[in-house]
């Protein structure tokens, strides 16, 4: 059994990392044909997102069958192979579990719409009031949360797309069903789960208006959150079984995200939380730009990593995933600096205290898609928002504007593998375009030259497993108040290591005076090594690691 704190975790999109079939969307024969690069790179477990049965609205997050794979995706012949081929590799699977909702094609769903009252009751169905919604609650991809019943004159609950209903986790009926799932699976050998938006699943006893908000403080966190989950992890076995396990927690806090991490309190490996990845929103709101707040990034950082620390609980650190659009074209320069920032903000990441997760082609550099127009768009949320935002009176420049920056579809275009055509992804025409940048930015190219991205983050995968210090050693934040280089130091035994990141595109000079002692030797950069000096002029995105043991 792996050690979560000393691995890596790599993500997988599987629509979109490589296409076996040819039929343009990726599958799970594509995922095997690809164990070598990513066993070269290094990784511990794969995180793949949703692959089962699913009219795939939401991509998959529409589950409609928990225990069948999608045939766009292959079969469970196919799957097996995978999982076997991963385990010779030391490589462990990590499944994606939805189970805040089902996709209204779910045999429960349907069951509940026939009037089955055993099965209407794993749903949350609420009467109006006064010929409107039982709540003002706007669901995560725009619009009112609660969808009319016609034939029940009633309106059932979901917090995303409406063809996502949320389970009513207060029916303990349900809670055993998704307990069978998670052991359905641990017998087919997976060695972990990844449990989406996993705290919103505990609603209140009484469904009220928010007339502050969007209704997410009354089931975000819920009031039963933590019975659930420990009831969840005991009755499946998840701790005694050693499975990973990360949950998403949408808009949570950290007093929660310790609870739900501390090993005592047998819930979780670790968290997901998005604090960090708000920083560029204009008065919190996704749709509206603004310039990253640099000083409120460090002082997130500063305060999860030290308070999770003293709580002894555990973050997974990260910049992307298939929700949030390319780092590299959101905090780095893809343009000026593209391997100069994507590698300063890898290091940020990997040495923090945390378990760091890769999503696919972060490790190669893949930028934001920059699409021009709507057909190019799949995303339910971003095809939402378009009209949402026009309707506000946005103007289609404006909109298109915001989409290239905040669309999930950003991180979604398929894997870039190599120059040919269609970036050797797929022979079919792929779902979704590939970004143009191909050409330029493959894994061909990365591996075929020694000054890469993909090879600087195998040197970080690499750097954990050989030092404590990365996985167990203490945070503590360094030069706080400087306004462009976020540093900090580890502690661990008679180990130390301090990281200096400058996070802008020019040089800057930083006074260390105090903050180090003689003995220190440079570990990692990404310009040329240097000595570690009381007065050091950083290079545009440059980051560079020193460390010293007695
Ligand atoms: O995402 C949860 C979620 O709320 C966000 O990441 C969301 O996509 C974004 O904030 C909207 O602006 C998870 C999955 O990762 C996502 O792909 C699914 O669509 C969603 O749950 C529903 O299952």
């Amino acid at each position: 059994m792996k050690d979560f704190k000393k691995s890596c975790v790599y993500q997988i999109y599987p629509k979109s990392f490589y296409d076996k079939s040819g039929d343009g969307i990726g599958d799970l024969a594509g995922i095997t044909e690809k164990l070598d690069y990513l066993k070269d790179l290094g990784i511990d477990y794969l995180w793949i997102t949703p692959f089962f049965v699913s009219p795939q609205n939401d991509n998959g997050y529409d589950v409609a069958d928990y225990r069948s794979i999608d045939p766009t995706y292959g079969t469970m012949e196919d799957f097996e192979t995978l999982a076997s081929e991963a385990k010779k590799r030391n490589i462990g699977i990590m499944l994606d579990m939805v189970f805040n909702h089902t996709s209204t094609e779910h045999e429960w769903f349907q069951k509940a719409m026939a009037g089955d009252p055993y099965y209407k009751d794993f749903y949350i169905f609420k009467k109006g009031k006064n010929g409107q919604p039982p709540t003002n609650w706007v669901s995560k991809f725009g619009g009112n949360a609660w969808q009319y019943v016609e034939k029940f004159d009633e309106y059932y609950l979901h917090l995303f797309d409406k063809t996502q209903a949320d389970l009513n986790w207060e029916n303990e009926n349900v809670r055993k069903e998704l307990v069978d799932i998670l052991k359905f699976w641990m017998s087919k050998g997976v060695s972990g789960f990844r449990f989406d938006v996993i705290n919103l699943i505990s609603k209140p006893a009484v469904f009220e208006d928010d007339f502050s908000g969007d209704g997410r403080r009354f089931y975000t966190d819920g009031p039963r959150i933590h019975e659930f989950l420990k009831e969840m992890a005991q009755n499946s076995g998840l701790n005694s079984n050693g499975m990973i396990t990360v949950g998403e927690m949408s808009s949570t806090t950290m007093e929660h995200c310790i609870r739900y991490s501390n090993p005592d309190e047998k819930e979780l490996s670790m968290c997901f939380n998005f604090h960090h990845l708000k920083v560029d929103y204009k008065n919190q709101q996704k749709w509206e730009l603004q310039d990253c707040d640099f000083m409120k990034l460090k002082s997130i950082f500063n305060t999860w990593q030290t308070g999770m620390q003293a709580g002894n609980g555990w973050n997974a650190v990260f910049w992307c995933n298939h929700d949030q659009p390319r780092i590299i074209s959101r905090f780095g320069d893809d343009k000026n600096y593209p391997r100069e920032s994507a590698t300063m903000l890898a290091t940020m990441i990997h040495l923090m205290r945390g378990t760091p997760y890769i999503y696919q082609g972060e490790e190669i550099g893949m930028t934001n898609a920059y699409f021009t127009d709507i057909n190019q768009y799949r995303d339910v949320e971003s095809l939402n928002y378009y009209q949402i935002l026009k309707e506000e009176g946005k103007s289609e420049d404006e909109i298109y504007k915001i989409l290239q920056e905040r669309s999930r579809d950003n991180s979604r275009t398929p894997m870039q593998w190599n120059a040919c055509e269609h970036a050797g992804f797929s022979t079919g025409t792929p779902w979704l375009s590939v970004n143009p940048n191909y050409q330029t930015i493959n894994t061909e190219a990365c591996l075929a030259d020694p000054n890469s991205i993909l090879y600087y983050y195998k040197k970080l995968v690499a750097l954990r497993k050989e030092y404590d210090i990365i996985a167990y050693g203490d945070y503590v934040p360094v030069l706080e108040d400087n306004t462009s280089v976020f540093a900090y130091k580890r502690v661990y035994q008679n180990e130390k290591l301090l990281v200096l990141a400058n996070f802008y595109g020019k040089e800057t000079t930083v006074q260390l005076d105090g903050i180090f002692e003689d003995g220190y030797e440079c570990l990692l950069t990404n310009y040329t090594k240097r000595a570690l000096e009381n007065e050091m002029t950083l290079q545009p995105y440059e980051a560079v690691v020193f460390y010293k043991s007695n």
